[in-house]
C-alpha cells in the first residue's frame, strides 16, 4: 500500500507520525526531499529553547522508550549527574535484533534525516557533542544510507561545528555492530563500541546515564524513541501526550508477523487499538480455514498469550474492584500488556494459528537464545543450552514427561539470577509456554507417543 497522510489515516486505524514518510509516494531518503517537506525546522526551533526546557517537554510528553523496557525517555535524560564535568555521549541503539521486530530499519532506509534531526535535538538537550549510531552488522545498506545522510546534513550545517550558528558542535558517527543479539543490550553495546567483547555490565552501579561509554554519562535510546523527540519539539509535550492513553502516550509502530492474512508494520496511537482491532481489522484476520491460537505481543522475549485467555486486572475495575479482560480486548499498550503478564517490548507481535505446535515454537525460541547467550554468566550460558537440548528432544519425540518439569525448573533457575535481562528474555517464553500449553507439550513426549502407538495397535488388534 502507498500511505502518505500525516496523522490519523482516513481508511484505517493507523496514526502515522514516525512512519509518515515510509512508503510515501514520491518520497526518497535524500536531504532535499526532507527539506522540501519542512525537515530540520524543529532543530531550528530547538535552538531557540533552553536545553533543559527540551528535556522538560520530553518528560511532559510521557514518551516511553520504544526499544523494549518502556522506560520514560525524559526521566532517563535527567539521570546525568548534575555536577558532571566529563563528556556526555548519546548512543542511538539501531541494533534491531529482537525476533519479530522490524521497524527501525524502515526508518533508517526511508527517512534517515528524521533520525538525525531527532538525534541532534537530543544531543543539544543532554549536552552531548558526540553521538554514535550503533547499527546492526546485518544492515550494511542502512549503514551506508546513514553515512550519506550524515554527510548531507554536515554540508548543510545541521551536523558539525556551530550548527546553524547556534554555537553548538555535534558529531555523529555510524558504528557497525558485532553481529550478536547481545550487542543490543545497552551495556553490551557500550562495551562493543569501546572495542571489546559485548559482555553486559552489572546494573546497578553501571547505569549508562551516569557511567556509560568510557565511564562517562551516556544516554542510550532506541531509533524510534529518538525520532519522537522531533515531534515532541514540534507539538510541545502536553499536546503530544494527548495522543494515546494516560501513561502510554504518543504513537508506536507495531510489527505483525506470522499467521495473519496481512502481516506488516502499523503505526497506531498507543493503547487506542485492541488485539482484536489489530489482528482482525488491520491484519485481515487468520489465514483461510485457520483459527488464531496464541500471540507473543512484544518480541520473542515477551510472554506468550493464549487467544482464549481471560485476565484479572487487580484493582482496575470501578471503585478499585478487579476487572476481567478477555484476550481480544487487550489494548496494545505498555501497562495493559504488563497487567496481562506479558509486555509491549519492542513492538514485535508474533501470531500463531492452530497449525503451530507449541513444542516447535518453544524449540525455535530456545534455539535462538542458546545461540545468542554471551556466555558470561553460568545460569544463562548453561541453562539456555539445556533448555534447547530438552526442546530438541521434545520436537524429535524423544522427551520424557519429566523433561517438561526439568525444562520448567531450568527456566526458573535462570530467571532473575543473571547479569542482564537476557536471562529473563530466554526463560520467560519457556515458563509461559509450559504454564499455558503443558498438556500439548506432554502429548509430544515419548511416553505419550508410546501410549498413542500402543492404543492404536490395541485398537487395530
Ligand atoms: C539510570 C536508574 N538509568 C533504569 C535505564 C536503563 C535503560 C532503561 C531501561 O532493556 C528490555 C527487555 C527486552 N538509573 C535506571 C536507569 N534505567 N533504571 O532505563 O532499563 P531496564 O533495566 O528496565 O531494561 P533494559 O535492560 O535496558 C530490557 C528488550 O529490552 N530486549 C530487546 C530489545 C530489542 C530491541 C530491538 O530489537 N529493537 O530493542 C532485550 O532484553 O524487551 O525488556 O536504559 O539504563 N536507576
Ligand atoms: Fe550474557 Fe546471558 Fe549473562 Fe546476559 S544473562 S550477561 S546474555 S550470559
Amino acid at each position: 500500500d502507498i500511505r502518505y497522510t500525516e496523522g490519523k489515516q482516513p481508511d484505517s486505524r493507523e496514526y502515522r507520525m514516525i512512519f509518515r514518510n515510509v512508503d510515501r509516494e514520491g518520497w526518497d531518503p535524500s536531504i532535499d526531499c526532507y527539506l522540501n517537506d519542512g525537515g530540520y525546522e524543529e532543530l531550528r526551533k530547538a535552538f531557540g529553547m533552553e536545553p533543559k526546557a527540551i528535556t522538560e517537554e520530553v518528560k511532559k510528553s510521557g514518551l516511553r522508550g520504544r526499544g523494549g523496557a518502556g522506560f520514560p525517555t525524559g526521566v532517563k535524560w535527567t539521570f546525568i549527574p548534575p555536577n558532571n564535568t566529563k563528556p556526555v555521549y548519546l548512543i542511538c541503539n539501531c541494533d534491531e535484533s529482537e525476533p519479530g521486530t522490524f521497524k527501525d530499519r524502515y526508518i533508517v532506509h526511508q527517512d534517515p534525516h528524521q533520525l538525525i534531526e531527532g538525534m541532534v535535538i537530543s544531543c543539544f538537550a543532554v549536552g552531548a557533542k558526540v553521538a554514535y549510531i550503533y547499527i546492526r552488522e546485518e544492515f550494511p545498506e542502512a549503514a551506508q544510507i546513514l553515512e550519506k545522510a550524515i554527510e548531507e546534513a554536515r554540508e548543510k550545517n545541521f551536523v558539525g561545528q556551530n550548527v546553524l550558528g547556534s554555537g553548538f558542535d555535534v558529531e555523529i558517527y555510524v558504528h557497525r555492530g558485532a553481529a550478536a543479539y547481545i550487542c543490543g543490550e545497552e551495556t553490551g553495546l557500550i562495551e562493543s563500541l569501546e572495542g571489546k567483547r559485548a559482555y553486559p555490565r552489572i546494573k546497578p552501579p553501571y547505569f549508562p546515564a551516569a557511567l556509560g561509554l568510557y565511564m562517562c554519562p551516556t544516554i542510550v535510546n532506541n531509533v524510534e524513541s529518538l525520532c519522537h523527540v522531533k515531534h515532541i519539539v514540534k507539538m510541545g509535550g502536553e499536546e503530544y501526550a494527548k495522543l494515546g492513553v494516560p501513561r502510554n502516550t504518543g504513537t508506536r509502530i507495531l510489527c505483525v508477523s506470522g499467521d495473519v492474512k496481512k502481516p506488516g508494520y502499523f503505526e497506531v496511537e498507543v493503547g487506542k487499538v485492541t488485539m482484536r482491532e489489530l489482528l482482525y481489522d488491520m491484519c485481515g484476520g487468520p489465514k483461510d480455514g485457520r483459527e488464531f491460537k496464541a500471540v507473543i505481543p512484544g518480541g520473542s522475549s515477551a510472554k506468550i498469550l493464549r487467544c482464549d485467555e481471560t485476565f484479572t486486572l487487580k484493582g482496575q475495575g470501578p471503585d478499585g474492584s478487579d476487572k476481567e479482560l478477555g484476550f481480544w480486548d487487550i489494548p496494545m499498550d505498555f501497562d495493559s500488556l504488563a497487567a496481562c503478564g506479558s509486555m509491549a517490548g519492542s513492538g514485535g507481535v508474533i501470531v500463531m494459528d492452530d497449525s503451530r505446535k507449541m513444542s516447535w515454537v518453544l524449540n525455535n525460541i530456545n534455539q535462538f537464545y542458546a545461540h545468542e547467550s554471551c556466555g558470561q554468566c553460568t545460569p544463562c550460558r548453561e541453562g539456555s543450552t539445556w533448555m534447547r537440548k530438552i526442546s530438541d528432544r521434545l520436537v524429535a519425540g524423544e522427551a520424557s514427561p519429566e523433561d517438561i518439569d526439568t525444562l520448567e525448573s531450568v527456566a526458573y533457575q535462570i530467571d532473575g539470577k543473571t547479569i542482564c535481562a537476557f536471562g529473563e528474555a530466554s526463560s520467560w517464553p519457556v515458563e509461559a509456554i509450559i504454564a499455558k500449553f503443558r498438556e500439548e507439550l506432554l502429548a509430544d513426549t515419548k511416553a505419550e507417543n508410546a501410549s498413542v502407538a500402543h492404543n492404536a495397535e490395541a485398537e487395530a488388534q
